[in-house]
């Protein structure tokens, strides 16, 4: 009896209990009967029309969602012949009267009058994305009949980077370790790896960098280049392509070469033979992503070459092949009298023009490093020769790594649709964004190309905070289609991955919303920002000292007794003279610069009027407790949505939510202690004062040096 009550209990707890394992792709029963009927009666078999390993996993996909989702087994056949009330899948469709045209990748979904709902790509990898978006339909409830619609991707390559080393640790990863196990492979291959392949092609992510780019030179072995070779026998399936980081003096360091200067035949010479090698373990291999004179990488300039030196000497090993090149312009010198906002523009403009056509420059969406609010990055517009890919961070580095529910989609965007003001082919009516620049309508770049840095480890849940889950999702949905809007992304992520119930889905989309900007609130308000040197966790306005300028804290804020804010107009370090003139315009005036951005290019004084009618000071300490004080409006949002949501997801999230409430404050009281002691000021009265002294925030900072 004993035991049966134990079998009992533990059924009940894997049959309630959702470990996050299956993300956004759940395929549970549909509970709505007249609903689930009617998507049974469209999916009487699925159609194969062809043998590739691609469509077999369209096909393979369908009947497991449909499985799950509609509770009965769904047949595959290779073709419909005279049936009706299927789905058929094709590449060889005519496109369906009046549809949009697709382009590569793309799909198409018809219901068409035979009965049958046709899934259409150009390619195979279109077939599958066109499965998922079919999966899609049926997980957010939307119908199935009268399907008229074509999705073709807006950016060719669309790149999830790992920071992943190669003894399975993750730089800047909060999710457990490594996802790839080195050790193992290529022997044994982990189940998981395929289950990371759906998730990314079910966003429509096709390739994956499995390598940090503070690259080990391992990677260019033999021994390594079969581990990644079996990786990429489990993603060629799902239309994902493999790409490796490299470590730019491999040649001298495995090669045994005298030098790893690029213009050096033998060095040449070595990278072609490499190469091949590669491709001949790894035949669709995507090519290389390089971190070169980047904080201490090596690179090209160490033998008095250009960063276009560098790259084309890879695109000139890459020519006989169908891969390419992306030349990070993350690059800054050590100099105390220069701004590292400006570094990237100084150093890439000049190369404009000269690098191969299979290069592309990746550029991260701010000139700094993935603050939590940052300008668009000067060079956005400013190359118009050379197609320029843009880097956003999706691990949470800066964004309070896995405690802080932070959705990220908001961040993304912003930077998307700034209005860059350059003049392009592509931008008749004036409207020229970063996203135009990117999907290479500005500039007619030839090749178009958007990364995130992954934010997935062994953790069960892969993200580590199940919210976060979110951000991978809405990264690729906006790598396909940047215009997307946030809302409608979340809205798709909550339905499909913690509930349907229509007051819950509002609160948690509510939350997701806001989440960004309560965070910069009690992280860096009006333009600051942080990124010292460290574990870029705790709060250290104070930090002085380190082995380079630009890696201290006061760099950044240059609080004095006078004021705040980093002075980047002509009087200063004149950095806004990177960008436009109409760009200028709205930044260049404190009086009119919008406050999100004010201290990221003014000094502003204590005692200024801003125009919210308070004094910087007050602003600021306004900002900040508001900031803390909101998580506790999200606790109590969250709170108000147990009954819908999963308990165990409902209690881990809760937990988080408790530790980022805690966090919030020591935010808050760090920058506020510490920034009094210039501005000398009262906190306005209607705020309470920090428990806790100066002091007593710093030595809790301290524990975090520890080892
Ligand atoms: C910074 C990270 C560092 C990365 C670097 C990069 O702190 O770990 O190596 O960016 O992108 O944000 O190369």
């Amino acid at each position: 009896m004993k035991r049966i009550l134990l079998c009992l209990l533990l059924i009940s707890h894997f049959a309630f209990s959702d470990d996050g394992y299956r993300l956004w792709l759940k395929y549970d029963l549909i509970k709505d009967v007249p609903r689930r009927e009617a998507y049974a009666r469209s999916a009487q078999f699925i159609a194969l029309n062809g043998s590739s390993p691609i469509l077999k996993s369209a096909a393979d996909e369908l009947q497991m969602g449909l499985q799950g989702l509609l509770g009965k087994a769904v047949p595959i056949v290779s073709n419909a012949g005279s049936r009706t009330g299927g789905i058929v899948l094709s590449v060889a469709f005519a496109p369906a009267a009046g549809a949009q045209t697709l382009v590569a990748d793309g799909y198409q979904l018809t219901s068409r009058k035979s009965g049958n709902i046709t899934i259409a790509g150009k390619t195979d990898s279109g077939v599958l994305y066109g499965a998922f978006a079919l999966l899609r339909q049926l997980q957010t409830g939307q119908s199935v009949e009268n399907l008229s619609l074509t999705s073709n991707p807006k950016i060719q390559y669309r790149m999830l980077n790992h920071w992943d080393n190669t003894n399975g640790t993750i730089e800047r990863g909060y999710a457990g370790e490594s996802l790839w196990k080195w050790y193992e492979l290529p022997a044994t291959v982990d189940p998981r790896y395929r289950d990371y392949a759906r998730a990314n092609a079910s966003l429509g992510i096709n390739g994956t960098v499995v390598n940090n780019v503070n690259a080990s030179a391992r990677f260019m072995t033999a021994e390594y280049i079969e581990k990644v070779a079996a990786l990429a026998n489990v993603f060629r399936p799902y239309g994902i392509r493999i790409y490796l980081s490299i470590y730019f003096p491999a040649p001298k360091t495995i090669g045994g070469l005298k030098t790893s200067d690029p213009l050096d035949p033998e060095v040449r010479k070595w990278w072609a033979d490499k190469t091949k090698e590669i491709y001949k373990a790894i035949p669709d291999f995507g090519g290389f992503l390089v971190k070169a004179n980047s904080e201490g990488e090596p690179g090209p300039q160490d033998y008095g070459r250009t960063h276009a030196d560098g790259a084309n000497m890879l695109a000139e090993a890459l020519r006989p092949y169908d891969g390419i090149v992306m030349w990070r312009a993350f690059v800054y010198k050590a100099d105390p009298k220069a701004d590292r906002f400006k570094a990237a523009h100084e150093e890439f403009t000049p190369l404009d023009g000269q690098f191969d056509k299979k290069v592309i420059v990746q550029v991260k969406n701010g000139p700094i490093d993935f603050q939590p609010r940052e300008p668009f990055s000067p060079l956005f517009g400013n190359m118009p020769k050379t197609p320029l890919s843009i880097e956003f961070q999706i691990t949470q580095e800066y964004l309070g790594f896995a405690t802080h529910w932070v959705y990220e989609a908001p961040i993304f965007k912003e930077c998307l649709e700034t209005d860059t003001y350059v003049k392009g082919k592509g931008s008749p009516s004036g409207e020229a964004t970063v996203a135009k620049v990117i999907d290479g309508s500005l500039h007619q770049y030839a090749m178009t190309a958007i990364a995130g840095v992954a934010n997935t480890g062994t953790d069960r849940n892969w993200t580590g905070n199940p919210m976060a889950q979110a951000n991978w999702f809405a990264y690729g949905r906006l790598a396909w289609d940047h215009t997307l809007s946030s809302e409608g992304i979340a809205d798709e992520w909550i339905k499909m991955t913690l509930t349907q119930e229509p007051s819950a889905v509002k609160t948690i989309k509510t939350i997701m919303m806001r989440s960004r900007e309560i965070y910069v609130d009690y992280n860096t308000p009006l333009g600051l920002s942080r990124p010292w040197s460290g574990v870029h966790f705790a709060p250290e306005p104070w930090q002085e000292k380190s082995v380079r300028p630009d890696w201290t804290a006061i760099y950044y804020h240059r609080a004095d007794s006078i004021g705040l804010g980093f002075d980047r107009t002509a009087t200063g370090s004149n950095a806004l003279a990177q960008y436009r003139p109409e760009v200028q315009k709205q930044w260049n005036n404190p009086e009119t610069c919008p406050l999100p951005y004010l201290l990221w290019f003014h000094r502003v004084p204590w005692t200024k009027k801003l125009s919210t009618g308070r004094t910087l000071w007050d602003e600021l300490c306004t900002r900040f407790y508001t900031g803390a004080d909101s998580v506790v409006w999200m606790q109590k949002q969250w709170a108000q949505v147990k009954p819908a949501i999963d308990p165990a997801i409902f209690t881990d999230v809760t937990g988080r939510l408790i530790t980022q409430r805690k966090e919030a404050i020591w935010w808050r009281d760090s920058w506020v202690l510490y920034l009094q002691t210039y501005s000398k000021q009262p906190i306005p009265a209607s705020l309470p004062k920090p428990g806790r002294t100066l002091e007593d925030v710093k030595a809790l900072s301290e524990i975090y040096k520890l080892r």
